[in-house]
């Protein structure tokens, strides 16, 4: 944990009805995977969620018409933020696990992808954000690797009953481009490094400061209203126009 607070965008991600036996009970609500994101601006190149497949969730009333799905720690953060309803001992409409997620149909705001899935990523920390990530490949060297492996390996897909379809069509359209490393900088940089999969954390941690820094002061966007600007500049105006839009909201611990 760090000394100064951590300030994250939750990407307000929907659940697309009809839901799955297990959230049966959220029938006629507004659900969305919360996830945590310090990226707003990369929203455009969503192509999944990512969920800890043994990870434990729960799905929390955040106000009279949303219900956000997250770990129970993230609902009792949220519960001491200003933006949410959530009383101090937050009630879980419905406990769940990751594995109860996975293949869940989403519409994520920005998103140039119309519907996403979520699909298993076996490094995610549940004491981290609100345990449900958005995936990025593009620009996050994490979600590139962890897609790879479902892209690459049949047996990866079997296990956790991730369909072809919810993995193969999603990852061609470029965001960001950074001088250095073109419009797909973490495939470049997980294969100057050599990464072969989601579980080398300390070569994934380097490729993530690889990109980070220059994708920062560098990074051009190339889609969106704010085309053509750095991406410093454009991070805090797309985060305003998401939370005005009612689609995130900020959350910090
Ligand atoms: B970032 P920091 Cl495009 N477990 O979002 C593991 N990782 C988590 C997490 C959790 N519970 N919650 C959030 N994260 C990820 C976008 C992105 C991110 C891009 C590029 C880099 C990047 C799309 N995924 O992060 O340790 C989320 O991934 C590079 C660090 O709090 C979140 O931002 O600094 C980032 O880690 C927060 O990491």
């Amino acid at each position: 944990e760090g000394v100064r607070p951590q300030e994250y965008t939750i990407i307000k991600m929907e659940v697309v009805a009809p839901f799955p036996p297990k959230l049966g009970v959220l029938k006629g609500k507004k659900v969305f995977l919360a996830a945590a994101t310090l990226r707003p601006e990369t929203s455009y190149g969503q192509t999944n969620a990512w969920v800890l497949p043994d990870g434990k969730y729960g799905a929390f009333e955040i106000n009279e018409t949303d219900v956000f799905i997250l770990t129970q720690r993230a609902a009792l953060n949220l519960a001491y933020q200003k933006y949410s309803r959530v009383p101090e001992k937050p009630s879980c409409l419905v406990e769940m696990t990751g594995y109860d997620l996975i293949g869940l149909p989403l519409k994520s705001p920005l998103a140039l992808n119309q519907i996403i899935y979520a699909l298993p990523m076996l490094t995610v920390l549940t004491d981290k954000g609100t345990g449900i990530l958005t995936s990025v490949p593009r620009d996050a060297p994490d979600d590139y690797m962890a897609l790879e492996d479902l892209k690459l390996k049949p047996a990866f897909r079997e296990k956790y009953g991730v369909k072809d379809e919810w993995v193969m069509p999603f990852d061609i359209i470029p965001i960001i481009k950074i001088p250095e490393y073109g419009d797909k900088a973490a495939k470049k940089v997980v294969e100057d490094l050599k990464i072969k999969s989601q579980n080398e954390i300390e070569k994934l941690a380097e490729a993530k400061r690889l990109t980070s820094l220059k994708g920062l002061t560098e990074g051009k966007l190339l889609v969106g209203e704010f085309k053509e600007r750095i991406v410093q500049e454009a991070k805090p105006l797309i985060r305003s126009r998401l939370i005005e839009a009612g689609d995130a909201i900020m959350y910090s611990e």
